[in-house]
């Protein structure tokens, strides 16, 4: 099998949460550090246009979203399973919740002035006013938490949490699942990443023995890689997708075969353009050209994703 290759930066909790999926299935990936923030040349030759943390190429094949990472992890190492019966159902819904609910809850109460002290701490002024640019600018048609209003709403989170702990180590029974990996990295950043803020963690003891319990997981055998290097991985190969649906799911009245874009619902509006090949159950794929990387297959969830047909 081609090499797994992460394009990620250490300061991420999605990047987080993939890492320390990467360590609980035992898998080698190689590690490709990308910009926070844009212009991301090298992120956009492989995703023509998608801009999130992280992406996850293997050869000529991009995968973007965590969600659907977590898919194509799971076909390459089953064991031990993400998505276990009985429960999987549950877990796949508390993952999407945390993913958004909780994950903005936890950055709104995070980026406080002490939070963005913490994280900036050693950068100059620029950097903390580029990163805030660049989020604002991503943050279109969003509507944030005010910052007493996300503390109140981590707060809450936080209690439920602990009270899924009640009864085993994580948060659907005695093994990890895709939902530990999904609360954790938010809660991760705040702990890591603002620490002048992580007193809120406290309040729910058993929470931080769970956080203790997933961080002690690591995050696998990995090495480090350029981008340079991983555009030459994509262009001298050929694309071969490993999610193994393939049936045409059509809700768009959207042939295949269509010139077509894909862009987030929110957080990121940059829209990646191509050629609609495959529309199934869980997932988009496009295939695009790049001058650098050649014949590209980008592939979406379709939760959180739209698509739209390019006109004329
Ligand atoms: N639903 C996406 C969310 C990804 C996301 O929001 N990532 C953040 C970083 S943790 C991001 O893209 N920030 C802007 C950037 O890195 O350019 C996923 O699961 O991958």
């Amino acid at each position: 099998m081609a090499d797994l290759i992460l394009h990620h930066y250490a300061t991420s909790p999605f990047s987080e949460k993939l890492r320390l999926i990467l360590g609980y299935k035992k898998l080698a990936w190689k590690s490709v550090i990308i910009p926070a923030i844009l212009p991301k040349p090298d992120v956009l030759a492989l995703t023509g246009g998608y801009r999130r943390t992280p992406i996850l190429q293997i050869g000529a094949d991009v995968y973007c979203d965590t969600a659907l990472i977590c898919d194509v992890l799971e076909h390459l190492a089953p064991v031990p399973s993400l998505y276990p019966e009985p429960g999987k159902g549950l877990a796949r819904v508390i993952a999407q919740w945390a993913d958004t609910s909780l994950f903005w809850a936890a950055m709104g109460y995070s980026f406080s002035a002490k939070g963005a002290a913490d994280m900036f701490a050693k950068a100059p002024p620029e950097t903390a006013k580029a990163f805030a640019e660049d989020r604002r600018a991503m943050s279109v048609n969003m509507v944030r938490h005010r910052p007493a209003d996300a503390a109140a709403a981590y707060k809450s989170y936080l209690r439920r949490m602990s009270d899924m702990l009640d009864d085993g180590d994580f948060l659907v029974g005695a093994y990890p699942t895709v939902a530990d990996f999904a609360c954790y990295h938010p809660l991760w950043f705040t702990r890591k990443r603002t620490p002048s803020m992580a007193g809120i963690l406290q309040l729910t003891p058993a929470v931080q023995d769970w956080m203790d319990r997933m961080s002690a997981i690591g995050h696998g055998t990995m090495e480090t890689f350029d981008a340079t290097q991983a555009i030459a991985v994509a262009k001298s190969s050929t694309p071969h997708t490993l999610l193994s649906d393939s049936t045409f799911q059509d809700e768009h009245g959207i042939p295949l075969g269509t010139r077509v874009t894909i862009a987030a619902e929110s957080f990121g509006p940059e829209p990646t353009e191509g050629e609609l090949i495959a529309a199934t159950r869980t997932h988009y794929t496009l295939r695009r050209t790049d001058p650098r990387a050649g014949t590209v297959h980008v592939h979406f969830p379709r939760i959180g994703y739209t698509l739209r047909a390019v006109e004329g």
